[in-house]
């Protein structure tokens, strides 16, 4: 770490953040921008998480550890916000490892949560117990884990490497959990000695990683270096600002990469969100321009809509452009990146939802509440579509006219500029227009 430093860092810290419900592929910006940055911060989420990066044509698939990894020279922080799966951080840094991708360059925040093992299972629970209900969610314990730590009981990374606390602490939290289990869920209780015997040798090989990221990172950007946040799941499934109770329990969208990772809003000075060129959503919730027919099917095969965490088919429609103004407004974007261009290929006419209607009235304004979403119904502006393939298209100005009439209606719609447009998977497949 370093002692304090006089002048002032020239920013140039960047959030990256999913416009929508997830699976924007996040990954790619956020591989493509580490490159000149000093620092990558995983500032929320668990293992619910899921970036696919290719390099080289190599597929890398994340679902902890920042993006960053890839490039050895960057410092890699999975910061407070964070619920750890240990067993699955663990096994993501032996694969990394196992490809020759170094991890030295990795460091942990003490105080991230740990997702334990009576989390999953209490998420699982109480996804049954819901039934029709149910929310849905990847079954990571991701809901479980942040509710013991806003009730102040959830086991730091910290107390979990420390071989004095952690046994304790764990006896301690599972006499509760145990009573949840057995009278509510009517499952077995579970033994405190098979779980410390399980996860000892995960807290032995994550010891050497943990350290006080926050100070970490404001030090690294007081210094003058770069820092990029890569956000995970996205703005919809944010749990204050999202589709509640459709969501996930963390912060996704913008703000929530000040809480707990060392850097205050005044160092932010770009936002860029990542949208899909359509629209994806995973689990139960509104989604007003889904499409359930053949349309819906051919943008789910030519994607490949299915999620990297957990394998599940993706429910897909139209872009969304009510949404996509909402997320523009509430994460205060400076920039969108606009994705899958590619996909969109191919059919006679493409379409945008420009506003709803509800109850016989047209509204311009996304509502965030379930109850209010689901009976809006989309109002739609049609385009003509492409038919030529644009995945091997290097710059904006040769993508056929009729896709640059729809990315400037987007850009029109959300009053913000698409500065970037993916036509494919791989790193060079990026137009620029700055
Ligand atoms: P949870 O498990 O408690 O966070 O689930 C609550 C809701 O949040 C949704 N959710 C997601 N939606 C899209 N992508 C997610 N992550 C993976 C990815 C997707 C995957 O980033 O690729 O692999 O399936 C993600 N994580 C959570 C979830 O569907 C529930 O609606
Ligand atoms: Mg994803």
């Amino acid at each position: 770490m370093q002692a304090a430093l006089k002048g002032a860092s020239k920013m140039t810290n960047t959030v990256v953040v999913g416009a929508m419900w997830g699976d924007e592929s996040k990954g790619k910006l956020i591989d493509y921008l580490a490159h000149d940055k000093d620092v990558v911060v995983r500032w929320g989420g668990g293992s619910n998480a899921g970036h696919t990066v290719v390099v080289d044509d190599q597929e890398y698939k994340l679902h902890l550890i920042p993006a960053g990894i890839l490039h050895p020279e960057t410092l890699c922080v999975v910061a407070d916000g964070v619920v750890l799966d240990p067993a699955s951080f663990v096994g993501e840094i032996e694969h990394l490892q196992g490809r020759g991708v170094t991890c030295e360059n990795l460091k942990i925040s003490g105080n991230a949560h740990v997702v334990l093992p009576y989390h999953r299972l209490l998420d699982e629970l109480e996804e049954k117990r819901k039934g029709k209900k149910a929310l849905g969610t990847t079954g990571r314990g991701i809901g479980p884990a942040y509710q013991d730590k806003a009730a102040r009981i959830g086991i730091r990374m910290r107390e979990f490497v420390d071989p004095d606390l952690f046994p304790a602490r764990l006896t301690e939290a599972l006499e509760l959990k145990n009573e949840l289990l057995t009278k509510i869920y009517d499952s077995p209780a579970l033994k405190a000695e098979d779980i410390i015997a399980e996860l000892t040798p995960y807290a032995e090989a994550l010891r050497p990683y943990v350290d006080d990221t926050a100070l970490r990172v404001a030090y690294a950007a007081k210094s003058g270096k770069k820092v990029l946040f890569e956000g995970a799941q996205a703005t919809l499934l944010d749990i204050d600002l999202g589709t509640y109770p459709y969501v996930t329990s963390s912060h996704p969208s913008a703000g929530g990469s000040c809480i707990g990772t060392g850097l205050g809003p005044t160092q932010i000075d770009q936002i860029i969100a990542v949208s899909k060129s359509y629209t994806t959503r995973v689990g139960a919730g509104a989604f007003p321009t889904e499409l359930e027919n053949e349309i819906g099917d051919l943008i789910r095969d030519r994607g490949a809509e299915y999620g990297t965490t957990t394998g599940r088919p993706r429910r897909c429609g139209w872009l969304d452009g009510v949404a996509l103004r909402y997320s523009s407004l509430v994460n205060g974007l400076t920039d969108l990146y606009l994705g899958h261009m590619d996909v969109l290929c191919g059919f006679d006419e493409v379409k945008i939802a420009t506003s709803y209607e509800l109850d016989g009235k047209v509204i311009q304004d996304f509502p965030s509440d379930q109850a209010r979403l689901s009976r809006c119904v989309p109002i739609y502006q049609t385009l003509p579509g492409w038919k030529e393939d644009v995945s091997n298209v290097k710059n904006y100005e040769d993508l056929p006219g009729n896709a640059r009439r729809f990315i400037e209606t987007v850009e029109a719609l959300i009053d913000v500029p698409i500065t970037m447009i993916s036509v494919g998977r791989r790193r060079d497949q990026t137009l620029f227009r700055k």
